[in-house]
C-alpha cells in the first residue's frame, strides 16, 4: 500500500513520527489515505482547510484506571478508554471491547474506522470506540458487575445520549450492557438511551443483537447479486462464534446458504452437514463455553484445534472474529480453493496482503466500515426509538436495516465509480464515508 500524492505522504510519515507505537491505527490510516489519494487531487479545499491533518487526531482520548475487587478478594487494576473521534455528524457513537490485547492503538484503530463506517448508514452519529484490557473469560457474573461498575464510574462523566453513546464489541454483550447502564443510571439519575445494544425490557432495540451478522448478509446479497448470483446454495466459512459470526450464520442459513465452519481463538469446528446453530447458541451463549464442545453435541462435525479455517474450501468467506486474523496466506489458500466473496463482519479482519490478492484475483471483496455497519446503524435506530419513547416491531427495525445495507452497497459503488475506482469497494467506502464527515468539518470551522 503506497501514498504517492505528496501532500498525503508528508502528512502520513508526519502521523506515523507521532504515532509510532500504534501499528494498527497506522494500518488503518495508510488505507483510508490511499484511498482518499484520489479525493486529495480533486479537492484542494479540503487539503488548505487542513481536514485530513484534523481527521486523523481525536477530538479528545481518556485512559483511565479500573480498580476492583475479585472473588478472592484481591485488588486487580485494569486500563480504561475511550477515544472520543470525531463529532462532526452527531455524538460520538461505537462499541466497547473487553479483551486483554486491547490499547491504545487498537482502541485508536477503531475508532477511526467507526467514523467512517457511521458515516456510511447516512444516520447522525460522530464516530468512538472504548475498551479495557479486562478478560472476561473464566470470571464470575459478580466480578464482571463490579468491573462494569467500576469502569463506569470513570465513564460516565465523559458520556451521554446527546455527547457520546458507547454499544457493545468483543467481550461485551447484553450481561455487560445491562451492568454498564445500570451504573450509569445510579451515578446519574438518568434514564436515557446512553448506550445501545440494552436489553429488551429496559429500552433495547429488536432486531440490535442480530444486526451486525444479518446486515453483513444482505450487504453479501447485494454483492452477489452484482454478479447474478445468491448465498443460496453456497458453502459459507465464519470465523469467530460470537455475536456477529452467529447471526451471520443465521441469515446466512435463512437465505439458503450451508455454514460448515466456526472458531474461536482456541480452533475451529467443520460440519459438512451445515452448523446446528441452537447448539452454537447453547454452548456460546448461555454456558459461555468453546467452541470444540460442538462435537459432543454433533459427532459427525470434526474440530481442529488452531487457526487453520481458512484451509476449509468455501464460496463465501465471512471472517467475523478479530483485526488482522486473515493473512496473505490464507487469501491464497481461499484463491486457490475457488473461493468467490469475501465479506468482513470483524473490523479488519484481513491484512492488507490479504485484500490485495483478493483484489487482484477477481474475489468480491467487502471491507467492514461497509458490511459491518449493520450493528452501528440499528443501534442507530435504537437512539431513535429511546429519543421517541416508542418500541418498533422486529419486522420494521429489519426492514429498515436491509435498506440502510442496501444504500450503503449502492452509495460506495457510486462513490468508487465517480472517483474512477471501478468497483473497488474498499475505495467507495472510505470516498463516500470520508466526503460526508469532511463537508460537515468543513460547514464547522476549524477545531
Ligand atoms: P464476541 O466477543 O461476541 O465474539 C468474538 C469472537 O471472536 C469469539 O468467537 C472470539 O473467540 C473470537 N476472537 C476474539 N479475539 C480473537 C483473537 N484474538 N483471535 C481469534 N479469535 C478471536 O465479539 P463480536 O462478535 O461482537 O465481535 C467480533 C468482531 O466484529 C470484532 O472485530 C468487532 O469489532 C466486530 N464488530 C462487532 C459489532 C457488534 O455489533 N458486536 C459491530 C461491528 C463489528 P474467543 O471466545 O476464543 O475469544
Ligand atoms: O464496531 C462496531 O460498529 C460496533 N461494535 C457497534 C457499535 C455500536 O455503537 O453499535
Amino acid at each position: 500500500m503506497t501514498i504517492q500524492h505528496p501532500y498525503l505522504q508528508n502528512l502520513f510519515a508526519d502521523i506515523q513520527k507521532r504515532n509510532a507505537n500504534e501499528p494498527e491505527f497506522l494500518q488503518a490510516v495508510a488505507e483510508v489515505f490511499s484511498s482518499l489519494e484520489v479525493v486529495a487531487y480533486k479537492r484542494p479545499d479540503l487539503l488548505e482547510a487542513g481536514i485530513f491533518d484534523r481527521i486523523v487526531e481525536p477530538e479528545r482520548m481518556i485512559s483511565f484506571r479500573v480498580a476492583w475487587v475479585d472473588d478472592a478478594n484481591t485488588v486487580r487494576v485494569n486500563r480504561g478508554y475511550r477515544v472520543q473521534f470525531n463529532s462532526a455528524l452527531g455524538p460520538y457513537k461505537g462499541g466497547i471491547r473487553f479483551h486483554p490485547s486491547v490499547n491504545a492503538s487498537i482502541i485508536k484503530f477503531l475508532g477511526f474506522e467507526q467514523i467512517f463506517k457511521n458515516s456510511l448508514t447516512g444516520l447522525l452519529l460522530g464516530g468512538g470506540k472504548g475498551g479495557a484490557d479486562f478478560d472476561p473469560k473464566g470470571k464470575s457474573d459478580g466480578e464482571v458487575m463490579r468491573f462494569c461498575q467500576a469502569f463506569m464510574t470513570e465513564l460516565a462523566r465523559h458520556i451521554g445520549a446527546h455527547t457520546d453513546v458507547p454499544a457493545g464489541d468483543i467481550g461485551v454483550g447484553a450481561r455487560e450492557i445491562g451492568f454498564l447502564f445500570g451504573q450509569y443510571k445510579r451515578l446519574q439519575n438518568e434514564f436515557t438511551g446512553v448506550l445501545t445494544g440494552k436489553g429488551l425490557t429496559y429500552g433495547g432495540s429488536l432486531v440490535r443483537k442480530e444486526a451486525t451478522g444479518y446486515g453483513l448478509c444482505y450487504f453479501v446479497q447485494e454483492m452477489l447479486a452484482s454478479k447474478g448470483t445468491s448465498l443460496a446454495g453456497k458453502r459459507v466459512v465464519i470465523s469467530g462464534s460470537g455475536n456477529v459470526a452467529i447471526y451471520a450464520a443465521e441469515k446466512a442459513t435463512a437465505l439458503g446458504a450451508c455454514v460448515i465452519a466456526l472458531s474461536d481463538s482456541s480452533g475451529y469446528i467443520v460440519d459438512p452437514k451445515g452448523v446446528n446453530l441452537a447448539v452454537i447458541k447453547e454452548i456460546k451463549e448461555v454456558r459461555r463455553g468453546r467452541i470444540s464442545e460442538y462435537t459432543q453435541y454433533v459427532p459427525h462435525a470434526e474440530y481442529h484445534p488452531g487457526f487453520g479455517i481458512w484451509n476449509v474450501p468455501c464460496d463465501v468467506a465471512l471472517p467475523c472474529a478479530t483485526q488482522n486474523e486473515l493473512h496473505g496466506e490464507d487469501a491464497a489458500v481461499l484463491v486457490k480453493n475457488g473461493c468467490i466473496a469475501v465479506a468482513e463482519g470483524a473490523n479488519m479482519p484481513c491484512t492488507p496482503e490479504a485484500v490485495d490478492i483478493f483484489h487482484e484475483n477477481g474475489i468480491l471483496f467487502a471491507p467492514g466500515k461497509a458490511s459491518n455497519a449493520g450493528g452501528v446503524a440499528t443501534s442507530g435506530l435504537e437512539m431513535a426509538q429511546n429519543a421517541s419513547f416508542l418500541s418498533w416491531s422486529f419486522e420494521e427495525v429489519d426492514c429498515r436495516l436491509q435498506q440502510i445495507m442496501k444504500n450503503i452497497y449502492k452509495n460506495c459503488r457510486k462513490a468508487a465509480e465517480d472517483y474512477g475506482c471501478g468497483d473497488n469497494l474498499v475505495a467507495g467506502a472510505n470516498i463516500a464515508g470520508f466526503l460526508k464527515v469532511a463537508e460537515a468539518m468543513l460547514a464547522q470551522g476549524v477545531f
